[in-house]
């Protein structure tokens, strides 16, 4: 097959839905794509190593906790109609045109580099599947250079053919949100970078039958730019609104109070301080962004923007230290009530957790700890009133809507202290002070 056949064949075969689409890696991302390409009329075969995963989509079910409607609909319906088959075994992707690879592209917390062991086990053992005239698009998060020198040597290696002549590769980074898993996938605009025009071409038009926004083609390093930047831009962000609640905080002034006045600046969109960041992408894409950097680039910003926005769980407890001070207690034997576990307001994701973060420097400090959160199973058994009897403070770390409404008065009755810190200003202040509580709201001196 020449390469100039390959593009027309592939195009016509996806306007025909004939081409079969293969997924690798059934998490938030992987399954849904899974099941948004099999609502769109593909036979989809979906692949994991974790049998677990398989056998949940197998009967129609995410392989993950949380509230995803629509996807649980569509995978049923596709598992119903045939369309969707997810196994273990990569032989089945033998006959597969399409690749879709969605797996996990972590940063190793202490060096910082990226991790490859599911993106290089994935792609050796897809490699001896493929046939001359196939696409594979990578939409893990990768460090700018790795289609170039990780993704195509490994394929390349793996099956034998050559990427442009027989092989067509692109990146087309996920831009999915859990709990907006679909919707997300459907109308946000996608960066399709191509290791050639031909792969970019190919990867545009199947994008086109799932996404309602723009599919923007572009080259392979440009794509894995723009996903990290995307993300380390918003980090930097936050970290800019945290420093500036320190700094209101030193100044004795309201960091919120600042950010409404500050934002009516043309142009200003300050963020919102608070207790940390977490998640699967904020804090590791910028690590991934400047991963793959020469000697001759030094960044400042970005390594700073994380320096100050994984602090923030350390100055909760600092502030926490400072209010049970004005009553001689320490830490150290204290018993603490945290409100919210989950990275993300509303949402049942722990995935580095700042809640984590400040449990853990609780516990260094001898502090016995009591967690509640309404969306994770193992924290929601007992009502708010029950984890904060007998505490000696409660820290809110989740804006959860939950938490919107809370009975000071009776809790204020269960609490042995009457103290709260609130890392998201969650609490009603006023409510909360009326009903005999110390209020310490983060970023207010
Ligand atoms: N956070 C703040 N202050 C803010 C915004 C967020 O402290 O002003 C904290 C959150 O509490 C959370 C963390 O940062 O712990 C991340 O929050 P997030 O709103 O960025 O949500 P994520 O992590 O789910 O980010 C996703 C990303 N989407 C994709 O990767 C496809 C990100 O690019 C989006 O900008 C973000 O959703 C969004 O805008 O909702």
């Amino acid at each position: 097959m020449e390469a100039d056949d390959l593009l027309p064949r592939l195009r016509q075969r996806i306007e025909s839905r004939e081409a079969q689409v293969g997924v690798i890696g059934l998490g938030y991302v992987g399954t849904a794509v899974a099941g948004a390409f099999a609502k769109c009329g593909f036979e989809v075969t979906a692949v994991d190593v974790v049998a677990e995963k398989v056998a949940a989509v197998s009967v129609g079910r995410p392989p993950f906790e949380g509230h995803e409607p629509e996807l649980e609909a569509i995978l049923k319906v596709a598992n119903d109609s045939d369309l969707l088959h997810a196994t273990t075994d990569y032989d089945d992707l033998r006959s597969v045109e399409i690749l879709l690879v969605a797996v996990e592209t972590p940063v190793d917390p202490e060096s910082r580099r990226p991790g490859y062991k599911a993106l290089r086990s994935a792609l050796d053992a897809l490699g001896p599947r493929l046939s001359a005239g196939r696409l594979v698009i990578v939409e893990s998060t990768l460090a700018p250079g790795t289609t170039d020198r990780v993704v195509v040597p490994a394929l390349e290696a793996a099956s034998g053919l050559k990427t442009g002549a027989e092989l067509l590769v692109a990146h087309c980074p996920e831009r999915v949100m859990p709990g907006r898993l679909l919707s997300n996938l459907r109308h946000m605009s996608r960066v399709v970078g191509g290791t050639s025009r031909e792969a970019a071409a190919a990867a545009v038009a199947l994008y086109r039958c799932v996404v309602d926004a723009d599919l923007d083609a572009t080259d392979a390093l440009t794509a894995e730019i723009v996903k990290a930047g995307e993300n380390a831009y918003r980090d930097v962000q936050i970290a800019f609104a945290n420093e500036m609640a320190l700094l209101c905080e030193d100044l004795g002034a309201d960091v919120w109070r600042v950010r409404e006045l500050l934002n009516k600046s043309p142009g200003r969109n300050m963020l919102l301080p608070g207790a940390g960041v977490g998640g699967h992408c904020i804090p590791k894409d910028p690590w991934l962004l400047i991963a793959n950097a020469g000697p001759e680039f030094h960044p400042r910003l970005i390594p700073a923007a994380r320096e100050v926005n994984d602090a923030m769980p350390g100055h909760v407890i600092h502030l926490l230290e400072e209010s049970l001070a004005f009553e001689d207690v320490g830490l150290d034997g204290a018993s603490v009530a945290v409100l919210g576990y989950a990275y993300l307001a509303d949402s049942d994701d722990d995935r580095n957790s700042p809640s984590a973060e400040l449990v853990r420097l609780l516990e260094e400090r001898g502090a016995g700890v009591r967690i509640h959160d309404p969306w994770i199973d193992r924290y929601s058994g007992a009502p708010v009133a029950d984890v904060v009897a007998g505490a000696d403070a409660v820290v809110l770390m989740v804006s959860h809507s939950a938490y919107e409404h809370l009975d000071w008065a009776a809790l204020h009755a269960s609490a042995s202290r009457p103290i709260v810190v609130d890392g998201r200003r969650s609490v009603d202040r006023a409510l909360a002070e009326g009903a005999g509580w110390t209020v310490r709201t983060i970023g207010v001196g």
